[in-house]
């Protein structure tokens, strides 16, 4: 913990554009703030039942409720009146959230203006070192807005990681019987230990074509994709609806559907898995969080934008590793994302599967080097003691 923060208020705003990504986020640095940092948080939510999905303490139609230490309020299309000692020490929009006028009003006529960050979205792109903490002074009204941008370099804000969460994930990692809750009881002993994979990505993934190759690769594969992913590709595989619960084989592959799990027990699945395909922006860090190899599917963009995202983070991550492995490990990514084909015939789908053990290694080393810098919740708090 860099400081103690006791006391301080804090709102975060969070409206869901869609899927999970800006309530995962937010309710991951709320809740961090408030436990670590000792800040008293509110969560304003345009959609809490997003929330709930990924939370299930939350009950959505609830005006306010206190779930993991952070205030969790509706935020409604009438904003509440608000005085300007309601306004807290700190306001934070997740993703450029529009902050209701009147709100940012109070927040000018206080005595001492809060603190005004604006959350941006993750890239790994170098712009992002120099637009970090960059300040904005508005206009029209006395108030200056600070950009924070995550990132992966030191220049950056960093990215979302708990106190004790390696700690927590080795131990998870050494201990088998954890991982085996999700495997196929006859898979759960050693001698038969299949590879495992976790699936989450949008619906234009190649799944088809990852499936044949999986049913072709000659050792066991378990697939592991919780519900409402994929699920008109799942349905038209496997021939029957793609419930929770339900299981089915073709050749080497078991693909199994899991019910949406909560936050933490999805960062164990992570931790589980031999391989983690991966989406948006959180479940893309939690992976390399994992230190276990992982494929992003990124977020599509207008215009293409998501394509020089990507490879930013590639160039970025796959620096280290030798030429002929980042080769093979950004093909399979073009290939997944839509750039060029995958197909179940295509060889470097194989050598892809073949290198996942040194890929594992190098997971390890990756998160390490992430970990040398500071992490985000830390870098933001020591940037708001630097204007307060
Ligand atoms: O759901 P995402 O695609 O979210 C987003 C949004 O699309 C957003 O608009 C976009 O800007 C952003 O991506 C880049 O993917 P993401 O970010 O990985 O969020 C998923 C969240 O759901 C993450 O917090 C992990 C969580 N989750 C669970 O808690 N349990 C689960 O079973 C699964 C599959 C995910």
């Amino acid at each position: 913990m860099y400081t103690d923060s006791s006391g301080k208020r804090l709102d975060l705003f969070c409206q869901v554009i869609d899927n999970f990504g800006d309530a995962g986020v937010c309710w991951r640095l709320a809740r961090q703030l408030a436990g670590e940092y000792g800040f008293r948080v509110r969560l304003w939510i345009d959609k809490p039942e997003v929330l709930q999905k990924i939370c299930p303490e939350i009950l959505p139609d609830r005006v306010e409720q206190k779930v993991s230490g952070v205030s969790v309020m509706l935020w409604p299309e009438a904003f509440p009146f608000f005085l300007p000692d309601d306004i807290p020490d700190v306001v934070i929009e997740g993703f450029g959230a529009r902050l209701p006028e009147s709100y940012v009003r109070r927040m000018a006529e206080r005595l001492h203006a809060p603190v005004w960050i604006n959350l941006e979205y993750l890239s790994a792109e170098s712009w992002v070192g120099e637009s970090h903490l960059m300040a904005s002074p508005q206009s029209w009204i006395p108030l200056t807005k600070y950009f924070y941008f995550p990132g992966f370099a030191g220049n950056t804000g960093g990215l979302i990681r708990e106190a004790g969460l390696f700690d927590e994930r080795d131990a998870w990692q050494t201990d088998s019987s954890g991982i085996a809750r999700f495997l196929p009881t006859e898979m759960a002993d050693g001698a038969k230990r299949p590879l495992l994979v976790s699936l989450f990505c949008y619906p234009d993934a190649p799944v088809f074509s990852l499936f044949d190759l999986f049913g072709q690769c000659g050792h066991e594969i378990v697939c592991l994709v919780p519900e409402g992913v994929a699920t008109d590709v799942l349905v038209s595989f496997m021939q029957r609806p793609a419930q929770a619960g339900t299981q089915f084989r073709k050749g080497t592959l078991t693909v199994r559907i899991l019910p949406m799990v909560p936050q933490a027990d999805y960062d164990r699945l992570l931790w589980s898995c031999d391989l983690n395909f991966v989406r948006g922006e959180d479940s893309f860090v939690r992976a390399q969080w994992a230190a276990r190899p992982f494929v992003w599917h990124i977020y599509p963009q207008e215009d293409d934008a998501h394509r020089v995202k990507l490879d930013a983070f590639l160039d970025c991550y796959l620096a280290g590793l030798p030429a002929a492995h980042a080769e093979t490990v950004r093909h399979f990514w073009y290939a997944w994302n839509g750039v060029g084909e995958m197909c179940c015939d295509d060889e470097n789908g194989e050598k892809f599967l073949e290198i996942l053990p040194s890929l594992k290694q190098y997971g390890r080393d990756w998160a390490k080097k992430l970990a040398l810098h500071a992490d985000l919740a830390s870098g933001l708090v020591r940037f708001i003691n630097t204007l307060r």
